[in-house]
């Protein structure tokens, strides 16, 4: 069966990746390669009523295991309605977010176990995984200087410096752990800079799909 490409964007805060995702949009379309973008948790309209549900402020504080099971439900829904239909008529896609994020903030981030996250993962997803993901990497005084210049926060931006700190160590841990699939960018650099070392990445790929040798 011919299958699309299914590329995502990891990174903590103030990594880029809203910024990142545009320009890698517009690379693809630009070579003409039929293109979904999407984000997680969200992707449908039920997956991003889940997604509300996650990052609303309340009085009840959401247990960690409540946030976990939540964002693989709203996977679920991601993955049968959007993601797997996608990728089986052959087209992209781009995810803003995927499960290496619940690794980073579940597991590094709130404490749960990458074992207890790994049987989810298979429940929900089977062999589906990623075929390239792009972490955007930079030391977390620097992320929340840039996402500092926001607006409100959501119920993840308000935790505190060691909780990010905690995300980025668990985030470099999968890249370490499956080189084969993660490209660590230097996400400190300036946006031009950040783009120079994704077209490095994606270059070949739209090169391999548009038949030329690599
Ligand atoms: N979450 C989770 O816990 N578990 C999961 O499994 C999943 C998600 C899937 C929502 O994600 C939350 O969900 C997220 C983790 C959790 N919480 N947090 N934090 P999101 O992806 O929607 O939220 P986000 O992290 O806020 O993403 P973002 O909007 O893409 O933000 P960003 O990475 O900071 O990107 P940005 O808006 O492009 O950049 C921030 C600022 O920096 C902006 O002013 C830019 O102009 C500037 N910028 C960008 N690049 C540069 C460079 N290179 N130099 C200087 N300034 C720059």
């Amino acid at each position: 069966m011919t299958k699309g490409l299914f590329i995502t964007l990891e990174g903590g805060e103030g990594a880029g990746k809203s910024t990142q995702l545009a320009y890698l949009r517009q690379r693809i379309e630009a070579a003409g390669i039929p293109l979904h973008v999407t984000r997680e948790p969200g992707g449908t309209p039920l997956a991003e009523q889940i997604r509300a549900l996650l990052l609303d402020h309340r009085d009840e504080e959401m247990a960690p295991d409540t946030e976990l099971l939540l964002m693989f439900a709203a996977r679920a829904q991601h993955l049968a309605r959007l993601v797997r239909p996608a990728l089986a008529r052959g087209e992209w896609v781009l995810c803003d977010r995927f499960t290496d994020a619940t690794y980073a903030y579940q597991g590094g981030g709130r404490g749960i176990g990458f074992a207890r996250i790994a049987v989810l993962e298979d429940w929900v997803q089977g062999e589906l995984r990623p075929d390239l993901t792009l972490l955007l990497d930079l030391p977390v005084a620097v992320g929340m200087a840039r996402a500092g210049r926001r607006g409100e926060l959501d119920r993840f931006e308000r935790e505190q410096r060691d909780f990010f700190e905690r995300v980025r160590a668990a985030y470099l841990t999968r890249a370490e752990q499956e080189p084969q699939r993660f490209r660590v960018i230097d996400a400190a650099q300036d946006i031009a800079g950040v783009q120079r070392q994704i077209d490095a990445v994606l270059s070949p790929l739209l090169a391999q799909a548009a038949g030329a040798p690599i």
